[in-house]
């Protein structure tokens, strides 16, 4: 059989499929053999103080995915390190914090207080939620650069950056954030859309546009990962958006992603990351592959060995 891990990776994952940030919640919530599967968890993102959400609804239907609107609920930095860190940190899986804040000194004081948790396996600042009043720093290359900057100083957990999918200054952005300490780029978040309820005439989400996620985004995805490959060959990669199937994990690896993100996936079949994990390798094995770094970044290298 072929080995699933992903050597080249910093966290050294046993498999490249990942739990993205959002569905999966905390992890604990899923099912433990569910969570043993993936190579890692990205817990839903938190931020300094707690956040209630977004009104109802929060999720609209789409032809080939949804838009969603959670509006970064989360218990706040402090109580999640009380009560939902240990259990984090008990799960069968790499862990990686997905942490955001308005400031970069406010990012900052949480990663610095992560650094004194060993078992913790890397931090993601995500620099992209589409669904709060606040700026989208991630499309900002000097603000994506000064918040990696007060984080780098302060940890050396391996650090990932999730940036928009924004084709103009996506690549900007992540040139910022690897000048500046960032050891990878998660990419990408959901996409700005807008939904009308036909009968009335108004938008469905009371914050008007929310986040489209589902297989929807995953040509965007893939565009997205294949330019940030293409600009930065050492660069680590977590290519997010729209997977639901094996063939779309093996596109999301042959564009240069070293990991796979799972996150709408998840909320349509909680166990599709586990079989994905199990089809990826019997896809490596039937097409004599040791590994997944052998296909890791193929479309742009002559692509797959076709007899
Ligand atoms: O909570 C959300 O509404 C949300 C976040 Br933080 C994010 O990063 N991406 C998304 O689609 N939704």
């Amino acid at each position: 059989m072929a080995a699933l891990s992903t050597r080249r990776f910093a966290l050294d994952l046993a498999t490249p499929i990942v739990l993205a940030s959002g569905p999966a919640g905390f992890g604990f919530e899923l099912d433990g053999s569910l969570v043993a599967a993936v190579g890692a968890l990205t817990t839903k993102t938190v931020t300094p103080e707690p956040r209630a959400g977004n009104p109802q609804p929060r999720l609209v239907d789409c032809p080939s995915g949804l838009l969603n609107s959670i509006g970064l609920e989360n218990p706040g930095f402090a109580a999640f390190v009380e009560e939902y860190l240990p259990r984090v940190l008990d799960l069968p899986t790499r862990r990686i914090i997905s942490l955001a804040a308005d400031r970069p000194d406010e990012i900052g004081r949480m990663v610095g207080l992560l650094e004194e948790i060993s078992e913790i396996d890397g931090v993601e600042l995500n620099l992209s939620c589409p669904n709060v009043d606040a700026v989208i720093i991630g499309t900002n290359p000097a603000l994506v650069g000064e918040f990696v900057r007060q984080s780098r100083a302060l940890t050396t957990h391996p650090m990932f950056v999730k940036l928009p999918g924004d084709s103009t200054t996506m690549i900007p952005a992540a040139a910022a954030a690897l000048n500046a300490g960032a050891d990878g780029l998660t990419l990408i978040n959901s996409v700005s859309g807008l939904r009308i309820d036909h009968r009335i005439g108004l938008p469905m989400l009371h914050r008007t546009t929310g986040g489209l996620c589902g297989p929807a985004i995953l040509p965007i995805a893939l565009a997205r990962v294949y330019e940030a490959r293409r600009a930065f060959p050492d660069a680590l990669i977590i290519g997010t958006g729209g997977v639901t199937d094996v063939e779309g994990a093996i596109e999301m690896l042959a564009a240069g992603a070293d990991a796979v993100g799972i996150g709408y996936g998840v909320m349509a079949d909680p166990s599709l990351p586990a079989r994905l994990t199990a089809e990826l390798e019997t896809w490596l094995t039937e097409h004599r592959y040791a590994s997944p770094a052998d296909i890791i970044g193929a479309a742009h290298r002559g692509g797959f060995d076709v007899p």
